[in-house]
């Protein structure tokens, strides 16, 4: 073999893969020594192709062959190099990678959902946008009610029939799940809600939890038996003391308002012991007209039916003590105030949950 001993012999001695690839140009390339003796082949007479043409032939293959060798054998020089210096440090503390928190209200209504649900409540959910008379009719409060005056609640604009309204609490939830289901029922409805509101202690949308119990003789033994062990489970202490007071609300009858007793613990106001009252929910026996406007027969089916303000439970068990600072959307205040995502108020903390 004329000059092919020599390529083969660079491509030997080649120590880089830039080399290897600067001698498959020179052999293979368009115009490469190799590639220039394949053409020369045409121009030979019938006899010198038959013996040059296999010898050429041959050696592309050996070139071919010897380049592919070179060149792994070159990668793996590389990599046992890079293996021998690079070594990994396990001792070494972990990359941070940036996470979110959960919010206060998230965390809150996830915990407020669990309580329920192992006290057997179902979560029911429904429109914001609502009408008036899921809001407002079915629930025995009257057209001249000051709740329904246009500078309480954000009405939509619309023909006085239909005319819509941002949903002023979740009891429409409980409208729809009582008119479209079969009783018994044992829901809660948690959600955003709106009203036309706006000071230190009032935004113009906050969020509410409402529950609802309808069964066959219910009676407000069950209530308070519910109250308490939802407050005990929800402020995490055995001593949470509950005051139900007499009060008035169109949808139920009788009503009551329930405080719970407070202390002071490391000059904090705290939930539990009785130095003091609070009040916390609102609460009460649903009236037998809401029962009938939702097409149950009242002598047959009772229940009662209690609400909260979520995040205003939030900021109880939490500490915090501004409302508006909860919608500002300020990331320090998120930062400190929420929660990490693994913090699922189980048992398990979120393992298998
Ligand atoms: C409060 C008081 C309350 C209810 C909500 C309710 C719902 C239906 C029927 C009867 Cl469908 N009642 N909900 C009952 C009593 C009180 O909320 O102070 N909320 C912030």
């Amino acid at each position: 073999m004329i000059d092919g001993e020599e390529i083969l012999h660079a491509i030997a001695a080649a120590d880089s893969l830039s080399a290897v690839e600067q001698l498959r140009v020179a052999a293979l390339g368009k115009s490469g020594s190799v590639t220039a003796r394949l053409k020369s082949l045409g121009a030979m007479d019938a006899a010198t192709r038959a013996v040059e043409g296999p010898r050429i032939h041959a050696l592309r293959e050996a070139v071919t062959s010897a380049l592919t060798a070179k060149k792994a054998a070159l990668e793996d020089d590389e990599l046992m190099a890079r293996l021998a210096t690079e070594r990994v440090d396990l001792s070494l503390p972990a990359r941070e990678t940036p996470r979110g928190s959960v919010h206060p209200v998230s965390q809150v209504l996830d915990e407020l959902s669990e309580i329920f649900a192992d006290l057997g409540f179902a979560v029911a959910e429904g429109p914001e946008i609502e009408d008036e008379w899921h809001n407002f009719t079915a629930l025995n409060i009257p057209e001249s009610h000051p709740a329904r005056a246009m500078h309480d609640t954000f009405y939509i604009a619309g023909a006085d029939e239909q005319r819509k309204v941002l949903r002023t609490h979740t009891s429409p939830v409980q409208i729809r799940t009582m008119m479209s289901g079969l009783p018994p029922f044992r829901i809660i409805a948690p959600g955003r809600v709106y009203r036309s509101d706006s000071d230190a202690t009032h935004t113009p949308m906050f969020h509410q939890i409402e529950g609802l119990v309808i069964d066959r003789a219910i009676h407000m033994g069950h209530l308070k038996w519910t109250l308490e062990t939802f407050l005990k489970a929800f402020f995490e202490r055995d001593d949470v003391v509950l005051r139900l007071r007499p009060s008035y609300f169109p949808f139920t009858e009788p009503s009551a308002e329930v405080d719970v007793g407070w202390s002071i613990e490391k000059g904090r106001r705290v939930v539990g012991g009785c130095e003091g009252w609070m009040e916390v929910l609102g609460s009460g026996m649903v009236h037998p007209r809401v029962i009938a406007n939702c097409g149950l027969d009242p002598d047959e089916w009772q229940g009662f039916a209690f609400g909260t303000g979520v995040d205003r439970l939030a900021m109880l068990k939490y500490g915090m003590d501004d409302l508006r600072a909860f919608f500002d959307g300020d990331l320090r205040w998120i930062r400190h105030y929420g929660f990490n995502f693994l913090d699922v108020p189980t048992l398990s903390c979120g393992i298998g949950a």
